[in-house]
């Protein structure tokens, strides 16, 4: 059993911290805000009056919080307490955040780890939670016992900003879902179907549609757009063009799904055998400076 200290008892790090508690590692927990750790205290949590004290108390410190300036901020405060700890650092950022932070982390004679949690509170702990990793390998290899108690621990690679890139990926990948979903909720709505109700049909469509992430990610990865078309997208767009027609007659707003109908309808009108796979095109653009 190790002793972990957890900076930030938010829904998530109250989650991290309870399950490293079900486990039997010494958890030293701190908060902003005092108070939150009270429970935790109850449970055996070992409550910090500072980031200094809670980060002296153990070697891997779990920083939950709310975004990359509150950790900056709590990190610095903790002043040199944080040499030779292993910061494993779970809050959602940016990949240029996390490379910037594993600098001055490493410029302060600790490890660092930047974590993206692929889950809700509840779901800490569970045997199918994803948790992603980058950073310091050594690090990683060091934590993975317990890291492993808070979910499946996917590692990454050394660079600390790729645990931040997938997650923020996997994350647009679920907004994708949920902005098409409630668009249909709206468009079924609109005949007082319920959400519910659309469940029971949308529910196995998506789960079906999965099939499609292979082809399209062979298509995607080969540059062959017109690679074993089975859904072509002259077709598709004239679907898309039907989705926009109807919302507007039902009265709902199709502005979640205007930007994909515009790019279908550009690349259809030169590449109409392809598939979806070519819209990828249109989304690289020239960098950004960090
Ligand atoms: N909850 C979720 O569903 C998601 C799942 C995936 C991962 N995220 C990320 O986890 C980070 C924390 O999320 P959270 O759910 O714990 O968030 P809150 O419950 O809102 O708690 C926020 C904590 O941050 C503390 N805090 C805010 N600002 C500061 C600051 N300037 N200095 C120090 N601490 C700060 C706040 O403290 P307090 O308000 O109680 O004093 C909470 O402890 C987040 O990156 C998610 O994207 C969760």
């Amino acid at each position: 059993m190790a002793a972990v200290s957890v900076l930030g008892l938010g829904s998530m790090g109250t989650a991290l911290a309870t399950s490293l508690l079900r486990v039997g590692h010494q958890v030293t927990v701190w908060n902003r805000t005092p108070g939150r750790a009270d429970a935790l205290a109850a449970a055996g949590a070992i409550p910090a009056d500072s980031p200094a004290l809670a980060m002296r108390d153990a070697t891997i410190v779990l920083v939950c919080l709310l975004d990359d300036g509150a950790v900056t901020s709590t990190l610095q405060a903790g002043g040199d307490a944080i040499a030779g700890r292993i910061i494993v650092n779970l809050t959602n950022n940016t990949p240029s955040e996390a490379r910037a932070l594993g600098q001055w982390v490493a410029w302060q004679g600790a490890q660092y780890l930047d974590g993206g949690i692929m889950a809700i509170p509840p779901m800490i702990g569970g045997a199918d939670t994803m948790i992603l990793y980058s950073g310091d390998q050594s690090a990683f290899d060091y934590a993975a016992p317990v890291l492993g108690s808070l979910g499946g621990a996917t590692y990454l690679g050394s660079d600390a900003g790729l645990a931040a890139l997938h997650d923020l990926a996997l994350l647009s990948a679920m907004y994708g879902m949920f902005a098409g979903y409630l668009h249909a909720a709206a468009l079924v709505g609109s005949e007082e179907v319920s959400a519910h109700a659309l469940n029971r049909l949308a529910i196995p469509w998506l789960k079906g549609m999965i099939e499609a992430l292979p082809p399209l990610a062979a298509q995607i990865d080969s540059g062959d757009y017109a690679r074993d078309v089975v859904s072509n997208l002259s077709m598709q767009a004239r679907a898309m063009d039907n989705i926009m027609t109807a919302s507007r007659a039902q009265g709902v707003d199709p502005r979640l799904l205007a930007p994909l109908q515009a790019m279908m309808r550009k690349r259809a009108a030169s590449h109409g055998d392809e598939d979806l796979g070519g819209l990828i095109g249109d989304l690289r653009l020239p960098r950004a400076a960090a």
